[in-house]
């Protein structure tokens, strides 16, 4: 029998006894009516017909088709709209969730179980998956700022999270270095500021129909939007565009290099507030999601009180648009409303107003740049990437505990985990997943999977039979000397 190497480890995993399913030109998707359902059922089909090679149906009703994968929702699973339940025999797959998201968690774990047999049939061992994950938020942050990433390589990067069963794609829309985001009320932000990048680029923006195309790509899958406009510092690309904002009344100029902490907006000036008024409103109209991302790292020229007003008024136009506020490690140094989501990163800070924000109500996401921060090197041979936080090889980002990582954090107040990709070093869709794989799998068992239920060699075991899948969608990964990798030319095996 093929190994089952499903990522992130679900909660029950049982191989039973009986003869495989075998996808075959009479297999059909059965699905009820309901519109987000058939959505999940389209998902599902082409899946499987991509596989294939030949199209899947899908079908409201059975009809006394010899073999079936039929989706249903299903209130008798555990809590959380993600648990699904998943049972494989010979002629039919049962799929069970309690929303469209759990139904996509639970095909693309059959995604993951199907292999391919020597002549192209396809495959799935029987057994049976009960399964839900450990957080709410896993996430995927990516720097679209430093270096521009087109609408077709965000939908790449959703699927890849969809196949580990990460479920927030946060976008880091603005910085020193470029505006990425067209905001109908400020429209010369694009005009003068997204045509620049790091190292000199050309640069480029999302208009409202786009963002709109991968905020819908995203929910296909299961996977919310949080987009983020940095502020009151990473603003020079706002400062290039709008001369108010500085105390000369001059724009400043264009910044490609990629030091950090220099720019920063004026509480005193009157152009400031209207601005963050008029940038963040858009963004929350702009956007379905709970959450708008404020920003907030690395102010390094700025008084404390005047940084705590900016990121005050900042979250509270962002709370008037009726959305919750997230934002940088640094803002638990001022005064949040409860429910702050406030995502930890930097490794070197003293911990303290962190962890007291977190024991005063506020949710804490984690990210710790020696854990979570993907663009970090892997060893001292890599050729992209940065070092401020170390190293960080695929063991390094698959072995830790976020709620026990810093210590005085309420484990009860991590809502989840994010990875980051910073940009800075990264051009394109091949360098941006030569940093995420397989360093993004571990990730996302780390945050599904609960701790008793995770295994390093068990894990390096499963993480080898994926790379045949990124080489077939053609993803570039990084070949981690932690685990022995398929030898070149080994026949698909599982997860293909
Ligand atoms: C720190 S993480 C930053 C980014 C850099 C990143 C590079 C954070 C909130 N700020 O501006 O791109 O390091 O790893």
């Amino acid at each position: 029998m093929p190994d089952v190497a499903v990522i992130p480890r679900p909660v029950l995993l049982e191989t039973t006894d009986g003869p495989p399913f075998v996808l075959t030109a009479a297999t059909i998707l059965v699905v009820d009516s309901a519109p987000e359902l058939v959505a999940v059922g389209v998902l599902a089909a082409d899946l499987l017909g991509r596989l294939s090679g030949r199209p899947v149906e899908v079908r409201y009703t059975e009809g006394g088709a010899p073999s079936v994968v039929r989706l249903r929702l299903s209130e008798d699973l555990p809590a959380g709209d993600e648990a699904y339940r998943l049972v494989v025999s010979e002629h039919r797959v049962d799929i069970d969730a309690r929303s469209a998201a759990g139904l996509v968690r639970a095909v693309v774990t059959l995604r993951q179980t199907v292999s391919s047999l020597g002549d192209g049939t396809l495959t799935v061992p029987a057994l049976r998956v009960e399964d839900h994950p450990r957080y709410a938020w896993r996430g995927l942050s990516i720097d679209v700022a430093r270096h521009f990433f087109t609408v077709d390589d965000l939908k790449a990067i959703i699927g890849l999270l969809a196949h580990y069963k990460l479920n927030v794609l946060h976008l880091h829309l603005t910085d020193d270095q470029g505006w990425r985001v067209h905001l109908p009320s400020r429209p010369h932000l694009t005009r003068a500021s997204a045509g620049t990048s790091v190292g000199g680029g050309p640069g480029g923006f999302y208009n409202p129909a786009q963002l709109a195309e991968i905020v819908e790509h995203a929910a296909a899958r299961g996977i919310r939007v949080v987009p983020e406009i940095d502020v009151p510092g990473h603003v020079n690309a706002a400062t290039h565009a709008y001369g108010d904002l500085t105390p000369s009344g001059e724009p400043t100029d264009v910044y490609t290099g990629i030091e950090v902490g220099f720019s920063r907006l004026h509480d005193d000036l009157p152009a400031t507030r209207p601005f963050l008024r008029d940038v963040f409103t858009d963004l929350a109209a702009m956007t379905p999601g709970e959450y708008v991302h404020i920003g907030g790292d690395e102010v390094l020229t700025m008084d404390h009180d005047e940084y705590a007003r900016l990121v005050g008024y900042a979250a509270s136009v962002v709370r008037d648009a009726g959305k919750k506020v997230v934002g940088w490690q640094e803002i638990a140094s001022t005064p949040l409303e409860p429910g702050t989501v406030v995502q930890y990163w930097d490794i070197n800070a003293d911990p303290a107003p962190f962890v007291a924000a977190a024991q005063a109500g506020a949710h804490v996401l984690m990210s710790p740049g020696s854990r979570a921060y993907l663009d970090m090197k892997y060893d001292a041979t890599t050729e992209l990437g940065l070092e401020w936080a170390g190293h960080i090889e695929l063991r390094d980002a698959y072995d830790w505990e976020p709620s026990t990582l810093i210590p005085g954090v309420p484990p009860e107040s991590v809502i989840g985990v994010e990875a980051a990709v910073w940009t800075e070093t990264l051009t394109d869709l091949g360098e941006l997943t030569s940093m995420l794989l397989p360093r993004l799998a571990a990730v996302a068992e780390v945050a599904w999977t609960a701790p008793q239920d995770r295994d390093w060699d068990d894990f390096a075991g499963r993480v080898a039979q994926h790379a045949p899948f990124w080489d077939r969608v053609g993803f570039r990964w990084h070949a981690s000397p932690q685990v022995s990798w398929p030898g070149p030319g080994s026949a698909p095996g599982a997860a293909f």
